[in-house]
């Protein structure tokens, strides 16, 4: 009998965290390095939690819905659940109740190196529990493993013009690898539904282990001359695959991308693509289909293309005003942009309402690590401006800096100057936080998504105006 099939009974039977084993009688939970037995032990105990749950408060009223919500976006319409990560206006994002200076104190690094894992955050994100070292490595040798890409794959890839946008690319490249599902296959060999999340599991992990191969080949088809990238070293982590296939040897550079990966993870359940993966797996499409239909989203410019629109705006600021600049003219550069109807990239958010965490921290490691760049200079200088100018435009709600307005200058930094390949690096980072909530959205059973829409007519006859 497999030890899933074990666990599963046993969790049934055994006081909480102690499994048996074959060998020693009891065993912690947390001495397990298979990511799948932990939530093969906790999946069944969620299931009767939120049962009990609903049973005694599922008619509970928790909001009312305004007129506006329906024209403005939904804004602050309680409407989903999410379990791996919650967003407060003023703190910004917690990880499984862990803020991002937690994270990084808590979480497993790499030897020598400062910046958490983003093994240790995916297993933080599954299961609630920060990870030990050795479940932290059992993810990146099984990331590893599982990382080969489709031969079909690779071939479209080469053969896509380059005038195709990298996530274009990315989310085209995912849904061809959608031919290795294992939860299509397995729905279509009829399993029983309480089986999904397996399925949805042994995909989800597939497909994290897959996307920095994906990623790669796109950079190197488009700016490294479709040079080969190098195979996978099962002996290194996630980020330092990656950063490798890449072509970067800094390891300053892996490490950023260590930081990178683990702050784009996940931002709650409401943002688009968090929100589009949550809908497209609630149809039952499989996890490649729902999270190709999540980066399509990423790639919108009010979303993950930010980042590659910060940059674009910041090198256009610099090729018009020059090296060295006032905060005057920042001002004039800003209000142009304003008043030529666009966004400034990088500022404002649906939810936060204070400086996003992830600046903050971004903003450290630059601190630390290249403070006299002048592109991080000019950076903080915008910091210092653009709110006050956003405050006195009198439109945002938030006008101080989220996750995008820094990113791309620290890859910059590193020379990775290709602006329109930043929103790739983000994608790569999501598929943790949206991958993981959707394995359990398939726990959970939670259904088709299906809210009611209303036309202006009907709106209008039912608060009799
Ligand atoms: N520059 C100019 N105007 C802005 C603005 C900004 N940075 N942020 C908000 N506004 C405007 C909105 O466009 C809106 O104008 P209209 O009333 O004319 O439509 C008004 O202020 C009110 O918007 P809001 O309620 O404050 O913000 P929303 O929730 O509607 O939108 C967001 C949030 C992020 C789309 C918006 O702040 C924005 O466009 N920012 C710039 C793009 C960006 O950085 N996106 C990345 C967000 C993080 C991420 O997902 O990666």
């Amino acid at each position: 009998m497999s030890l899933l099939r074990v666990l599963s009974r046993n969790t049934i039977l055994q006081a909480k965290n102690f499994l048996p084993t074959a060998s020693c009688g009891v065993r912690n939970v947390s001495e397990l390095t298979n990511l799948k037995d932990v939530l093969a032990d906790k999946v069944p105990k969620e299931q009767e939690d939120i049962k009990a749950f609903r049973k005694n408060y599922g008619t509970k009223v928790i909001g009312e819905i305004q007129v506006d919500m329906l024209y403005g976006g939904m804004r602050g319409m309680k409407g989903l659940v999410t379990e791996t990560s919650v967003l407060d206006p003023d703190e910004g994002i917690r990880f499984r109740g862990y803020s991002i200076p937690e994270c990084q104190k808590v979480l497993p690094h790499a030897p020598g190196g400062e910046e958490p894992l983003p093994e240790g955050l995916f297993w933080l994100l599954m299961t609630g529990d920060v990870p030990t070292e050795n479940q932290v490595k059992a993810i990146s040798k099984e990331w590893a493993d599982r990382a080969s890409i489709p031969s079909h794959v690779v071939h479209m890839l080469n053969n896509f013009p380059n005038n195709l946008h990298p996530m274009s690319q990315f989310s085209a490249a995912i849904c061809a690898m959608q031919s290795d599902s294992k939860f299509a296959k397995a729905y279509a060999e009829g399993v029983h539904k309480s089986t999904y999340w397996e399925h949805a599991y042994e995909d989800s992990m597939d497909l994290i282990a897959k996307l920095p191969t994906v990623a790669a080949i796109i950079y190197r088809n488009l700016y490294r001359g479709g040079s080969n990238v190098c195979p996978i070293n099962v002996d290194l982590d996630w980020s330092a695959n990656f950063t490798a296939m890449l072509g970067y040897e800094d390891n300053m550079f892996t490490e950023l991308m260590r930081l990178y990966l683990t702050i784009h993870s996940d931002h709650e359940g409401g943002n688009v693509s968090a929100h589009t993966t949550h809908l497209v797996g609630s149809a039952l499409s499989d996890p490649y289909l729902s999270f190709a239909a999540g980066m399509n989203g990423l790639a919108g410019p009010l979303h993950g293309l930010a980042n590659q629109e910060v940059l674009m705006w910041v090198t256009k600021l610099q090729e018009q005003l020059g090296g060295e600049v006032s905060n005057d003219q920042l001002k004039e550069f800003i209000w142009n942009t304003l008043q030529s109807g666009q966004v400034v990239p990088g500022y404002g958010h649906a939810v936060l309402r204070k400086t996003d965490p992830r600046y903050m921290c971004q903003r450290e490691f630059a601190l630390k690590h290249l403070p006299t760049d002048p592109m991080f200079k000019l950076v903080a200088q915008l910091h210092d401006v653009v709110p006050d100018v956003l405050l006195e435009h009198g439109k945002a709600k938030n006008p101080w800096p989220n996750v995008d307005a820094h990113s791309g200058v620290l890859l910059q930094h590193y020379g990775m100057t290709e602006m329109s390949y930043y929103t790739v690096l983000f994608g790569v980072s999501r598929a943790l936080g949206v991958l993981a909530s959707l394995v359990w959205d398939r726990a959970l059973g939670l259904p088709l998504e299906r809210p009611k829409s209303m036309s202006t007519k009907g709106l209008k006859k039912l608060v009799g105006a």
